[in-house]
């Protein structure tokens, strides 16, 4: 086993994810941490901490999640840097530096974009939902505590948009419910930390909701909002992120946008694709990017320019145009 051999080896071992932290970097990064102290050091002889700054308020239910440390000021050389999560080293944040400076590192990854160069040891399974699954494989099924299964759960969710995405699995499946049989909470964790909104986020939603128009002939659902109205609602960017995902889900809605005004004359563009268009290449078109069916870029101008040039090049897709 690459995990625990590394793990045996090693008196001070750093854990880190990427910057802003998702579901399955939190959740990745705590099951280790969670299992490494578990079963590797019983009697406190190994020096364990997780690097990780602005961890999310609801993935406070993760044991141990508060002794996360952001702070990078110290110079520290560790043995063992195990990378979680992240695709190259800069996307590691402040803690990049004692991934350059420890002894080893050992990197566990699912996305397609990672090369396994950059680590001395890397596991990547691209064709693996999430990191949490890929951890999952390292670790000794008997020696799974709660609240590493609990962790588990929480990231394998997350990537998977609870189970909906395509990279959910059979594999995917099976290991999720061998966590619900350790005892995981399951609605506790997808409501708590996907679903669930503050009051100022369902009032937001609701104002976009209503807003909204229908346009080219229903084949696409726009959304925008100002900085004044985020302003009266007292929102942030972070308070907007189901929106779009609210807005895809309109029977009949082809592409789905949603826009936001981040500077005066300067906006944020989400958008998402039902069927065949390819909201990418609208995205790059404008200086953005993403995937096929979920995209983004940032405009400028008079809002009404903005959203003539992107319905031009959101309709030139569904003409079935490259
Ligand atoms: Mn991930």
């Amino acid at each position: 086993m690459v995990l625990a051999d590394a793990v045996m080896a090693a008196e001070s071992i750093a854990i880190g994810g990427h910057i802003r932290p998702d579901g399955d970097c939190a959740g990745s990064c705590f099951a280790l941490y969670n299992y490494i102290q578990e079963n590797f050091n019983r009697d406190f002889s190994k020096d364990v901490v997780v690097y990780m700054q602005d961890v999310p308020e609801s993935f406070a239910f993760l044991k141990n999640s508060e002794k996360a440390v952001a702070d990078c000021s110290e110079d520290i050389r560790y043995d063992l840097f195990i990378v979680l999560d992240c695709s190259s080293p800069d996307r590691l944040g402040d803690a990049e530096k004692y991934f350059h400076s420890a002894k080893h590192t050992l990197c566990f990854d699912h996305h397609i974009t990672n090369d396994g160069k950059f680590a001395e040891q890397t596991v990547v399974k691209a064709d693996y939902s999430s990191t949490c699954e890929v951890l999952f494989d390292e670790m000794e099924p008997e020696k799974i505590s709660l609240p590493v299964a609990e962790a588990l759960y929480l990231g394998i969710v997350h990537d998977t948009g609870v189970f909906k995405h395509s990279n959910t699995s059979e594999r995917t499946m099976c290991i999720a419910g061998k966590l619900l049989s350790m005892g995981v909470a399951s609605e506790k964790i997808i409501d708590g930390t996907f679903y669930e909104k503050s009051y100022i986020e369902n009032q937001i939603l609701g104002r976009c909701l209503m807003e909204s128009m229908m346009v080219l002939d229903g084949r696409v659902i726009l959304s925008t909002l100002s900085r004044r109205i985020m302003e009266l609602y007292g929102v942030v960017p972070a308070n907007l992120s189901g929106i779009i995902d609210q807005l895809r889900v309109t029977r009949g809605v082809e592409v789905a946008v949603f826009i936001y005004e981040t500077e005066p004359q300067e906006y944020k563009i989400s958008m998402r694709a039902n069927g065949a268009a390819d909201v990418s290449k609208v995205a790059m078109f404008f200086g953005g990017g993403g995937h096929k069916k979920a995209a983004g870029c940032n405009m400028r101008g008079q809002l009404h320019d903005v959203i003539n040039n992107l319905l031009a090049g959101i309709e030139h897709q569904l003409d079935g145009n490259a």
